[in-house]
C-alpha cells in the first residue's frame, strides 16, 4: 500500500492530547502530533494531516496563521459576533462600544446580534436598531428561541471563523445550539445565576455550521482592558467618527477638550450617538492612563 494522502483541515478543539481536525469533506479526525512539530497548535489553526484508519490521523504541519487571539486562544478568527438581547438582560451600550473597538483593533469584523427578538425591545435596543446600522455596522435581529432569522447569521459566517462575545444570559449558547443543530451545549437560566463572572462555557471549541464556517461559544473577549495604544489613535477604531476628523482643527485631536472638533460637532448635531461618544471618552481616559504607565 502507498503513502496515505495528506489533507488539510481546521482544528476544532484540543482535548487531552488529541487534536480534532475537520477536513474539507466534513470528516473529523482525532489526531496525534507528529513528534517534530514545535509550534503550539490551537483551535482555529489550519493544519495538514495524514488520515489513518477509523477516524484517526497524524497531524503533520501547521499552516501560517492570519491572526491569533489570546483570550480565548484561537487562531484565524474573521468575525466577532457581539451578542446582546432585546431585553433580559437589557443591552449594555458601553460593553457594545468596547467590544466594537476591540474587534476593530484586532482586525475582526464586528457583527451585532440582537437576540430574543420575541421579547419587547428595551430602549437601548431601539437605540442600537436606530443608530448602528446607519453608522455602518451590521445588525442582525434574531430569536434563538423562536428560530427567527438564524439564516442571516449562517450567511455572514459562511466559510469564516466567528467567535461570540456578550454578557451572560443573552443567549450565546442557545444561538449556537440552534445554529449548529447537532451539538448540545449547556444553557443556563438567567434567574439561576449567582453574581458576576459565572460562565457556563469555559472551553475553546469551534462548532462547524451546516452551511460552512465555524462558531465558537466562549466567554469571548474575557479581558476587556484597553490595549496599549497612543491616545490619539483610539478614534481610528471608531469608524463612524472618521468622516468628521477632517473638520477637527488639530490633526492629533483627541476629540475631548479641543476647540473646533468635527467629532464633537457631529455629536452636538445629533449625528453621532451621544452615548457612543461618552463611551469613547471613558475608553480614552483608560488609554491615557495606560500611556502614562508604559512611558
Ligand atoms: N425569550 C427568549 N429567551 C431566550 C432566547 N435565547 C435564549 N434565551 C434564554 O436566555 C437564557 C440564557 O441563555 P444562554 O444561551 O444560556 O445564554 P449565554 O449567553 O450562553 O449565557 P452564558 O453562558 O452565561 O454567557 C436561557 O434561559 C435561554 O432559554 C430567545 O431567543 N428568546
Ligand atoms: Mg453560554
Ligand atoms: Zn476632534
Amino acid at each position: 500500500m502507498g503513502e496515505a494522502e495528506r489533507v488539510s483541515g481546521v482544528i476544532l478543539k484540543n482535548y487531552s492530547g488529541f487534536y480534532y481536525v475537520q477536513t474539507a469533506d466534513n470528516t473529523i479526525y482525532e489526531c496525534k502530533l507528529r513528534g517534530k512539530i514545535k509550534d503550539q497548535i490551537v483551535t482555529g489553526d489550519r493544519v495538514i494531516i495524514t488520515p489513518l484508519l477509523q477516524g484517526k490521523g497524524v497531524l503533520e504541519n501547521l499552516e501560517i496563521r492570519d491572526n491569533l487571539l489570546y483570550r480565548p486562544k484561537i487562531a484565524n478568527v474573521d468575525l466577532l459576533l457581539i451578542v446582546m438581547a432585546y431585553d433580559q438582560p437589557a443591552p449594555s451600550l458601553s460593553l457594545l462600544d468596547r467590544l466594537i473597538m476591540l474587534a476593530n483593533y484586532n482586525h475582526l469584523k464586528p457583527i451585532i446580534i440582537l437576540n430574543k427578538s420575541d421579547l419587547k425591545a428595551h430602549e437601548n435596543t431601539n437605540l442600537i436598531l436606530d443608530y448602528y446600522p446607519r453608522a455602518g455596522f451590521k445588525v442582525i435581529t434574531v430569536s434563538a428561541y423562536k428560530q427567527i432569522n438564524l439564516n442571516f447569521i449562517d450567511e455572514v459566517i459562511k466559510d469564516k471563523i466567528a467567535v461570540m462575545a456578550g454578557p451572560s444570559g443573552v443567549g450565546k449558547s442557545s444561538l449556537l445550539n440552534a445554529l449548529s443543530g447537532k451539538v448540545d451545549i449547556k444553557t443556563q437560566t438567567v434567574s439561576s445565576k449567582i453574581g458576576r463572572g459565572r460562565h457556563t462555557t469555559r472551553h475553546v471549541e469551534l462548532y462547524p455550521l451546516e452551511n460552512g464556517g465555524w462558531l465558537a461559544d466562549t466567554p469571548g473577549f474575557s479581558v476587556l482592558d484597553m490595549p496599549v495604544i497612543k491616545s490619539f489613535e483610539l478614534s481610528k477604531y471608531f469608524p463612524d467618527f472618521e468622516p468628521y476628523f477632517s473638520r477637527c482643527r488639530f490633526s492629533n485631536c483627541l476629540h475631548n477638550q479641543e476647540i473646533e472638533c468635527g467629532v464633537k460637532q457631529a455629536v452636538a448635531d445629533g449625528i453621532i450617538l451621544s452615548s457612543r461618544y461618552q463611551n469613547y471618552l471613558q475608553m480614552l481616559q483608560e488609554v491615557i492612563q495606560k500611556e502614562r504607565c508604559y512611558k
